[in-house]
């Protein structure tokens, strides 16, 4: 896997790059985990914009500005809720990473930072979800030579041990 990708441990807010992805619903209007964190550390102005959006379907992606964040950006993407595994979550779950991907490079973005989509309050399976949003991030660094970084900002340190487990064990990384 390319030296571009960084798994680290982190909140997303604290990021300084050109685009953070919120793991959004459909309405794009705010929520709890790291929807609800991106919204309070930007400030209203993002609701505000939102909220002009018209929503979100998932597997897409919508762009906003970053008001008070230090990233610029914010993508917002809405993942597949679990449910086994057989209602198209993987597919959805690729498209996210796609539709960020292809809005980054629409806006010259170098680098992004991802949390781990639909993982949480969507309850998709760390593991399988890993595994998706690596293989889609590889897939974009080899697809688009203008990104320079890409960071999976794991909430904590189960996440991170399983991102890091299947970089390794799939995508023959050694060290971050
Ligand atoms: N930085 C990085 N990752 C975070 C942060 C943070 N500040 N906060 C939480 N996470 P979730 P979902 C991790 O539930 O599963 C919202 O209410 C978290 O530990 O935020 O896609 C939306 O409005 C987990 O690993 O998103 C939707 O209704 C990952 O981010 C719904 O939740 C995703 O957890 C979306 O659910």
């Amino acid at each position: 896997m390319s030296a571009k990708l960084e798994i680290i441990k982190a909140d997303i807010t604290t990021l300084s790059v050109d685009a953070i992805v919120n793991a959004a619903n459909n309405s794009l209007l705010g929520g709890g985990g790291v929807d609800g964190t991106i919204h309070r550390q930007a400030g209203p102005e993002l609701l505000k914009e939102c909220a002009a959006l018209g929503g979100c379907l998932a597997g897409e992606a919508k762009i906003t500005k970053g008001y008070r964040l230090p990233a610029r950006f914010v993508i917002h993407t809405v993942g597949p809720i679990w449910r086994g595994g057989g209602h198209d979550e993987p597919e959805l779950l690729a498209g996210c990473y796609r539709s960020c991907f292809a809005l980054a490079q629409q806006h010259y973005l170098k680098s992004l930072a991802f949390p781990s989509i639909s993982t949480g309050a969507y309850r998709y399976p760390v593991e399988k979800a890993s595994d998706i949003a690596l293989r889609e991030i590889q897939l974009a660094i080899k697809q688009y030579p203008d990104l320079e970084k890409v960071v999976v900002a794991c909430f904590n340190q189960k996440t991170l041990e399983v991102y890091q487990k299947t970089a390794s064990s799939k995508y023959n990384v050694c060290g971050f």
